[in-house]
């Protein structure tokens, strides 16, 4: 559709509407807004300012009532080792050192002057293609440089909208799969609307030569990629980029806009923010508005603005709500919330009581059935009973302390060589009988989490815990029924 812009029926179908602004009605909406877009190529500039630049979540300042300028981006390609997880590495190849690359803000008539620059470090040639940009292949084609170059290609911002960039060399795949993406901002004549605090989301999916959480170097792997079998799904480059102390902020009372991206380069995302509305989703980055959402869809390759008010404080997990990506694979943030609680609002938990309806009939025999068989057959030996814990373990600790134990950075802590563990059994029954909340240093990390009471009977409890001392390099220490009975009498 912007190709027929710049041809002669754009200047054709100007000359009619010149004639007869009634044509107008006929012609509909594309026609108004091919002229609207024509019309910004009309836009003069005056002036010439380097783009501000910034790595996510940050992004730079709006561009409020600028006038349209020649705006310079400077855009270094870096590849670098750095952290996709704990103990994982991994090189990636940036724009600008940070993966999504550089976030670019920019307005409507602007004429960007790009000057893409590869490290001589660098061991490979890169371009960009900014889906903001009309011409062939996005700048692809007027930007191929090899390491140690730099090439310049310019263009004049016509659509308002967020907008993704990425490399495209070949082999394409690779060179987004290893975080060579990042958002583009264009902004409307006047600016966005104000508001209190604006962030850079970006997600994007990892094929690591390893499976999720193998420890050390990590290379790319083609053949995951082609099946789309991502190990990590992840915002900003890594797991936990956005979590504990690096939570994005804000205060009761607060307008958010998120400046959310997908880079793929294989999966969509489902973004979604646990506890929160979107008043306004600027879908797929484009002019149209949705209200009241609660999940919204991202494409590879594209983009969304979401805005919400935040009325009531705590920690607001972000997510891609295909649920697995995020409690599994990495793709989970939190937007952390200050300020005065709003008990009209939420309320939090108002009451908590014994919660015990009467058994009648089969299912009473039932019940009594499997007390019976509970009781005919106790566990004795240490191994069935840590048989009886693992399954346990794979149905009530699994979804936050993850299949080995490992954890999830700056969220929950490892059960795996846990120093916490293992200095204390008394209190791990504890723990896992009443819960546990407030800061806890485990391995030299600090969290600062909720775990709710587990509601395992005497027996469960004894043999989850007696697994998770057996496993992933623990202490070996048994736990009794007895010990948890004990324990929770002391209570
Ligand atoms: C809903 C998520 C969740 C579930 C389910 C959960 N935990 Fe936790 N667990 C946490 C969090 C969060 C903490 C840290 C609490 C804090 O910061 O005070 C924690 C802390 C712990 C600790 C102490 C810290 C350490 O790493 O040694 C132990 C032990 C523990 N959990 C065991 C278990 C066991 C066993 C189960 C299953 C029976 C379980 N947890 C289920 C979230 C969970
Ligand atoms: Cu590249």
């Amino acid at each position: 559709m912007r190709t027929k812009i710049k041809s002669k029926g754009f200047f054709l179908s100007v000359l009619l509407l010149a004639i007869t602004i009634m044509s107008c009605g006929e012609e509909g909406k594309d026609s108004s807004e091919n002229k609207l877009v024509a019309s910004n190529a009309n836009i003069p500039v005056t002036l010439e300012m380097e783009a501000e630049l910034t790595s996510p979540p940050n992004v730079p300042r709006s561009v409020g009532r600028r006038k349209a300028k020649k705006l310079i981006v400077n855009m270094e390609v870096l590849e670098e080792e750095g952290e996709m997880a704990d103990g994982v590495s991994y090189v990636y190849w940036t724009f600008g050192g940070s993966v999504p690359g550089s976030f670019i803000r920019t307005r409507v008539g602007d004429e960007v002057e790009f000057h893409l620059k590869n490290h001589p470090n660098n061991k490979l040639p890169h371009n960009i293609d900014l889906h903001a940009a009309t011409g062939p292949g996005g700048g692809a084609a007027s930007s191929f440089v090899a390491p140690g170059h730099e090439t310049q290609f310019s263009f004049k911002v016509l659509s308002p909208g967020l907008y993704v960039y990425h490399c495209a060399t070949a082999p394409v795949g690779m060179h987004i799969g290893n975080g060579m993406y990042g958002l583009i901002l264009v902004e409307p004549e006047g600016g966005l609307p104000q508001v209190d605090k604006e962030y850079y989301i970006m997600q994007g999916d990892f094929y690591t030569s390893g499976e999720n959480g193998d420890k050390g170097l990590q290379t790319f792997n083609m053949e995951k990629a082609i099946e789309e079998d991502a190990d990590y799904v992840v915002f900003n480059g890594k797991v936990g980029s956005t979590t504990g102390d690096n939570a994005i902020t804000a205060e009761v009372g607060d307008r958010v806009r998120l400046f959310v991206g997908n880079g793929g380069p294989n999966l969509v995302s489902s973004f979604h923010v646990i506890g929160e509305i979107f008043d306004v989703v600027r879908v797929e980055g484009g002019s149209m508005i949705n209200e009241n959402v609660q999940t919204t869809i991202i494409p590879s390759g594209g983009a969304a603005i979401v805005e919400f008010m935040v009325d009531v404080p705590g920690t607001y997990i972000l997510v891609d709500h295909s649920i697995f990506r995020a409690f599994n694979k990495g793709a989970l943030g939190m937007l952390k919330v200050t300020g005065e609680e709003n008990k009209k609002i939420y309320s939090g938990t108002q009451k908590e009581s014994v919660y015990q309806p009467e058994i009648k009939g089969d299912k009473a025999d039932m019940a009594m059935n499997t007390k019976k068989v509970e009781k005919e057959a106790p566990l004795k030996n240490r191994a069935e009973r840590i048989a009886a814990g693992k399954a346990v373990y794979a149905q009530t600790c699994f979804a936050c302390h993850q299949a080995n134990g490992q954890g999830v950075p700056n969220a929950f802590p490892p059960l795996a060589e846990s120093d916490y563990l293992n200095a204390d059994v008394d209190r791990a029954i504890g723990i896992v009988l009443n819960g546990n909340k407030g800061k806890i240093t485990v391995n030299e990390k600090e969290y600062n989490g909720i775990m709710t009471p587990q509601n395992l009977n005497d027996e469960d409890t004894a043999n989850v815990l007696t697994y998770v001392y057996d496993s992933w390099g623990n202490s070996k220490r048994d736990v009794t029924p007895d010990m948890v009975k004990k324990k929770r009498s002391s209570h």
